[in-house]
């Protein structure tokens, strides 16, 4: 059993910390479009990172991982990025704060938290949230939320080399309890959209395993995007991104491009048309309708975007065959992570005992399931 983060803060630096969370997200359809300018639908979950943190009057910051049982020092005034290790998300933020000219001073910090690593509910996004709000109140700089998100994803190109678009880092600090984010990722203007549903639960099904090429895939894909856009420019001057883009344009480039690109470019601009219609499908109380769209996703994010994998799709065909299943598909990044369902609250027991066997003997692994609630974002405690 782990110990609290406040209680091990206190044993570690005999004094009292500020304590924070930032929450991790799900994102109901809008996957990869938010780097191409588009449109999300995510939310913040009731799964979190939590950071306890209180100045120490020196040049050092010292920093205890609970879950990680490890420790990592840094000077402020020499330091760079550490890729791969935790450290690297606190090392990234603490660079944008001092880049905007923001004097962080010295501190001591305690981690943790409950939110799966791997799993594509943005574990990295929300710590970089936790620990730019836990600096940013204890030393009283007044950064509006827009910038600290900003901040959070810079740390996440620059310091961890994932050239992630915004829709994590946003959710997870504008997250509002029982309520979705209808995010344009191009003017950055969202809505807080309630989400009823009195007989539904989103469950989210682990396949536990993360395939290892997820970063570099992402990164490429993110390029293959660009090359439809640049191709689409010549004739097109006006063309910003995927987002400005239509199927029947994206027909007149095809022999500029090759297939790869144009499969790439196809998702977006059907990813983009699905969103606005599952928004309104929302609106209708229309839950079947939208259920369909997340299969719809799905299947472009395998076929077209290739960024599912053998796990991700055998959870996905299996619940089609259940009729109490609404809509699931992959979720976040990919190659690995969670799916996200909706399931008749009264038949999530018949699911899990039903897909945990199926699952075990295609793959000899145990996936996890979270059944997760909408809830408010980055705080204090
Ligand atoms: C990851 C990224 F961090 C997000 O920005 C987003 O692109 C997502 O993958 C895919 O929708 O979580």
């Amino acid at each position: 059993m782990k110990k609290p983060i406040e209680t091990t803060f206190k044993e570690l630096f005999q004094k009292e910390p500020l304590m924070v969370y930032s929450p991790g997200r799900i994102n109901l359809i809008g996957e990869h479009t938010d780097y191409n300018e588009g449109f999300v639908m995510p939310a913040a979950i009731d799964k979190k990172m939590i950071v306890a943190i209180a100045a120490n009057r020196t040049r050092q910051a010292k920093v205890y991982s609970v879950d990680f049982e490890e420790e990592f020092a840094f000077n402020l005034d020499s330091f760079g990025p550490k890729k791969g290790h935790w450290a690297t998300y606190i090392l990234g933020v603490t660079a944008q704060l001092q880049q905007a000219g923001y004097a962080v001073q010295g501190f001591d910090m305690v981690f943790g938290g409950d939110i799966p690593v791997g799993a594509g509910l943005s574990s990295s996004a929300a710590f970089e949230a936790a620990v730019g709000f836990a600096l940013t109140t204890l030393f009283g700089f007044h950064i509006p939320k827009r910038s600290l998100i900003h901040y959070a994803q810079k740390a996440e190109h620059v310091f961890a080399g994932v050239q992630c678009g915004i829709m994590d880092q946003f959710a997870s600090v504008m997250g509002k309890k029982g309520h979705v984010i209808r995010l344009d990722c191009r003017s950055m203007d969202f809505q807080h959209f309630p989400l009823n549903l009195p007989n539904h639960s989103i469950l989210l099904i682990d396949t536990c395993v993360k395939h290892s090429l997820a970063d570099s895939a992402y990164n490429k894909r993110r390029q293959e995007c660009q090359e439809g856009v640049q191709a689409a420019k010549k004739n097109n001057p006006d063309i910003k991104s995927l987002r400005d883009m239509d199927l029947a344009l994206l027909d007149t480039i095809q022999s500029d491009i090759s297939l790869t690109v144009f499969n790439r470019c196809k998702y977006i601009i059907e990813e983009n048309n699905r969103v606005v219609a599952a928004s309104a499908l929302l609106d209708q109380n229309n839950l079947k309708g939208f259920g369909e769209k997340m299969y719809a996703s799905h299947e472009g994010l395998s076929k077209l975007y290739e960024v599912s994998c053998p796990e991700l799709d055998f959870l996905v065909d299996f619940t089609k065959e259940q009729d109490y299943v609404l809509g699931s598909r992959m979720m976040g990044g990919g190659f690995g992570g969670c799916t996200i369902n909706i399931v008749e609250k009264a038949k999530l027991k018949a699911l899990k005992e039903s897909i945990q066997p199926a699952f075990e003997s295609r793959f000899g692994v145990t996936p996890k399931f979270y059944e997760v609630s909408l809830e408010d974002g980055t705080g204090l405690i």
